[in-house]
């Protein structure tokens, strides 16, 4: 629907409670895929605590109306307009009953009701549930349903909705009916159906109190074989909120359905998880180990919201993160768990790093960009474009935080009241704040900003070692440096951050540490409450100058800014107790060169690598104490985005060249070690995914692709094209081609060619694995005779590209678009003028997915001159072409 005026803002202080609230809703489908009927009857009555309203208004998009009634008459004094209904002349109390029509057919949006390999799916987070029936689509109101699907039996055999089953049977016609009972009051967002030809695998466990509970995976039938480890890591998750959180699934059932055409990764809807099969199917020889990883953790994800987000919900669209932060926050404690226990710090730590990565690449590019928002953000345009790294990850870090101040005891007491207080209700971001202040007995009052204010704050340390006294003083000063356009927005006012430090002393060893005042030491990693703009923290009985270790673990979502020299970088490379600081410490050292390599190579200037690089690199590979998972995360670069937005000006080409300088150096002076490696880690005989093999995976797979980057890559070819032709597992069948894709570039392209096509055939009935075969071209490196952008326009007219797919657009344009900026930015600009056909492309067909791709170039005036101007034609012939809500507001704030 093309929105020409100036599109609504919606904002937070606006709030106001529903006229009306909906107490039951019986909802009748019969499921026909280009006109399906819905009829809706609800128990309506006017809301005590709102002001008197003068009709009934309902939210619809996309309907066709019949028919409405009340009380079992007719009723005429209905309107419908373009946001929906509006109802005259109701009384206090009603039941309403309306028909409507939809087309699930032509449904492209996979919101709402729609069609996807013949099977019916729904899709109603956030404002679907508008395009299913006219309806109160907002989270406050919540009801219980009862759901009747009838469909033709043949077509769809399998009927699916929320709850307990209650009742199925035949009807006239080769017909059939499910009727299904939700006993829990929802919003509608959480309502689902699902109607096909689907197959199940389903296993009956005993719930914490011993209640039996049955739980289902479904699929279509040919990915029966995939469904194992979705099966394990669901009853995993059962197992890990009853043990950590007191929390038991409250349904009898509990079912997972797989669909190949979805926005996002998965749907939390009650009862009936609906799934992107990307984060389902997995089996050795279609998923890598990352896959496998995700799984779990998307499974746990969905699973945890029962609690948080379903049996606790939102008040309103702005307190998304109330239920997204904390949700995010569980599945990474439960992933670490699951690889670590609550001991294992080293294994811990892998999960940590990697989640700290995807937020500093990820969210703090967005929260320095137009796009920032505070974690509860004060307005929108549309709700689907906040669906983001700030609310998702920036949220969790603030949920982890409540838990770094408290400890896991104290943090499981607030998580007790708040479940206490609003089982059932619909709630915000304070109510949860107040929940764990009162549980601990704490003013939570200033951690509120934490929600309010965007950009992300920074750390600036400086430290005094008094020898005579023998007192170190660290002095810490916060403020949110120039990079925060939104600090004109919002109020900043100093943070409560709590900032977790040790000190280390000549030996590598932490030492004990006594603040000022105390009466003895305790411990060696203290959380200081940093809650002024400056303040000095003093400790005492300091023996001998020490290292600081800061903010470990990353204890709060901040940049530090402190003047580390290369030689104690080093240092901590090598002894810091605190793993995440020992790769913290490693990435500040590389970021560092790769930074003055990238200045000199805008320059054209030569590059030379310091040696002391190298030799720190060189210890953490051969230093067979540490685990293989942590050496890999140590030896890895920081990417190109992430360095090209630290540089003043970003120049994806100098950032390029300086880190393919750096890993061909690497590869060069440590040649032999990475041989050594790659023949130490091999995981012979039969595939486990468990991180400790999935961990020499991933150091022997990161030895290859540094023996690629020789500049004679024969070696490399050889042992990649041995492991392609070997391989008994899709994370070594890729990483071998990825290997002889990067080998390309420096020698003989063939061997790379031969894989690409046996790679397809072999895949050829496995989407999830064809997706991978399109981003692993569009994400290669390319060269001066062959840029990628003709690869990727060549690959869009494959037979098996359909822009249509989600997962199969994100495969190739996405990761072209956001995975490969060295061949994105190119200086002739090919690579925005594919981003701008694409992104109006898609909005004709999917806004979620459009708004998504054309966030791409937010980031636009950052760029050196030449992009930039480039970028801004791009963003403007997108701006006067795009209809939909979701894309115009993305790039009107972009252009600004
Ligand atoms: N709650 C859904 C996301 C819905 C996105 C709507 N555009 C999945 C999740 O976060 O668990
Ligand atoms: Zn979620």
């Amino acid at each position: 629907m093309a929105d020409t005026a100036t599109p609504t803002v919606i904002r937070r202080a606006d709030y106001a409670p529903p006229a009306f609230l909906i107490d039951t809703v019986a909802l009748e489908f019969d499921l026909v895929p280009e006109r399906t009927v819905v009829r809706n009857t609800m128990r309506v009555r006017r809301n005590p605590d709102a002001a008197h309203a003068a009709h009934f208004e309902l939210m619809g998009e996309q309907l066709e109306f019949v028919s409405a009634s009340i009380d079992g008459t007719p009723h005429s004094a209905v309107r419908t307009h373009e946001h929906g209904l509006s109802v005259d002349n109701v009384p206090d109390a009603f039941e309403l009953t309306l028909v409507s029509l939809c087309n699930p057919t032509e449904n492209t949006t996979l919101s709402g009701l729609y069609v996807s390999s013949d099977n019916f799916f729904t899709q109603c987070e956030a404002e679907g549930f508008r395009r299913i029936t006219y309806f109160l689509d907002r989270p406050d109101v919540m009801a219980t349903y009862t759901v009747t699907l009838r469909a033709d039996k043949a077509a769809y055999p399998v009927l699916l909705s929320n709850g307990n089953l209650l009742d199925e049977g035949d009807l006239p016609d080769g017909r059939h009916f499910a009727r299904w009972e939700d006993p829990f009051r929802k919003p509608s967002y959480l309502f689902a159906l699902v109607a096909g030809k689907l197959v199940k695998l389903e296993e009956r466990v005993r719930s914490g109190s011993g209640k039996e509970k049955l739980l289902q995976v479904w699929v279509e039938p040919h990915d029966l074989d995939k469904t194992r480890h979705a099966m394990d890591s669901l009853i995993n998750s059962i197992r890990w909120d009853e043990q950590r959180f007191g929390l038991e699934l409250d349904l009898d059932r509990f079912m997972i359905v797989a669909v190949g055409d979805f926005n996002m990764g998965a749907m939390e809807n009650k009862g009936l998880n609906i799934f992107n099969t990307k984060y389902v199917l997995a089996n050795p020889e279609t998923a890598t180990d990352t896959d496998f990883a995700n799984i779990e953790a998307v499974v746990g994800h969905e699973y945890f919201h029962n609690w948080t987000g379903n049996r606790v919900t939102c008040r309103d669209w702005f307190q998304l993160s109330l239920k997204e932060g904390l949700t995010v926050f569980r599945d990474q404690e439960f992933s670490a768990d699951m690889a670590g226990g609550a001991t294992d710090e080293a294994a811990r730590a892998t999960k940590r790093i990697e989640d700290v990565r995807v937020l500093r690449q990820m969210q703090f590019a967005e929260d320095a960009g137009p796009m920032a928002h505070p974690v509860r953000p004060e307005s929108y345009v549309e709700i689907n474009n906040f669906y983001t790294m700030t609310v998702y990850e920036k949220g969790s870090e603030v949920v982890r935080m409540y838990q770094t101040l408290f400890g896991r005891d104290g943090f499981r007491r607030g998580m007790d009241l708040y479940f206490k207080r609003h089982d059932g209700q619909a709630v915000t971001c304070d109510d949860f704040r107040h929940a764990l202040a009162d549980a601990n007995g704490r003013d939570l009052a200033q951690f509120e900003r934490w929600y309010s204010q965007a950009g992300t704050p920074r750390v600036t340390v400086s430290t005094h070692y008094d020898a005579a006294q023998h007192r170190y003083r660290v002095t810490l000063s916060q403020g949110y440096g120039d990079a925060a356009p939104t600090a004109r927005e919002t109020q900043k006012g100093p943070l409560l951050i709590p900032f977790a430090i040790g000190l280390i002393g000549a030996n590598g060893a932490d030492l004990p540490l006594r603040l000022e005042g105390e009466t003895g030491a305790s411990g060696t990693t203290r959380v200081l409450e940093f809650t002024q703009t400056e303040q000095t923290f003093t400790f005492v009985d300091i023996a001998e100058k020490p290292l600081p270790s800061l903010l470990r673990n990353f204890s709060a979502p901040v940049i530090v800014e402190y003047d580390y020299s290369a030689e104690e970088l080093a240092f901590l490379l090598a002894h810091d107790s605190d793993p995440f600081n020992r790769w913290e410490a490693g990435q500040r050292l590389a970021t560092r060169e790769l930074l003055s390599l990238a200045a000199r190579a805008a320059t054209g200037a030569s590059l030379q690598l310091d040696d002391s690089v190298v030799n720190a690199f060189a210890q953490v590979l051969t230093d067979e104490t540490l685990s293989p998972s942590f050496r890999e995360l140590a030896l890895m670069l920081p990417s190109e985005t992430y360095l090209a937005e630290q540089m003043p000006e970003s120049n994806p080409a100098a950032v390029h060249t300086a880190r393919q300088f750096v890993r061909r150096r690497l590869a060069e002076a440590l040649k032999n070690d990475w041989l050594a490696i790659y023949e130490r880690h091999q995981t012979p005989g039969d595939y486990e995914a468990t991180p400790d093999a999935g961990g020499h995976r991933a150091l022997k797979n990161l030895a290859l692709a540094y023996l690629a980057e020789l500049a004679d890559p024969a070696d490399a070819v050889r042992l990649a094209g041995a492991q392609y032709d070997a391989a008994n597992n899709m994370t070594d069948r890729a990483a071998a081609l990825s290997a002889l894709l990067t080998a390309a570039t420096a020698g003989d392209g063939r061997r790379a060619q031969e894989a690409l096509e046996d790679f397809y055939r072999r895949f050829e009935k496995e989407p999830l694995v064809i997706d991978k075969w399109f981003a692993l071209q569009a994400t290669q490196r390319g060269s001066a005779q062959r840029p990628v952008i003709d690869i990727v326009r060549a690959l869009m007219s494959h037979p098996a590209f359909n822009l249509k797919n989600p997962n199969r657009a994100r495969s190739l344009i996405f990761s072209f678009c956001a995975a490969n900026p060295a061949q994105f930015h190119a200086e002739d600009g090919s690579g925005y003028a594919f981003w701008a056909d694409q992104v109006i492309a898609l909005d004709a067909l999917n806004p979620q997915v459009a708004a998504r791709l054309a966030r791409s170039l937010e980031l636009w005036r950052r760029f050196t001159p030449a992009l930039r101007e480039k970028m801004r034609g791009a963003l403007e012939k997108v701006a006067a072409q795009v209809k939909s809500r979701d894309v115009r507001e993305i790039v009107e704030k972009a252009l600004g």
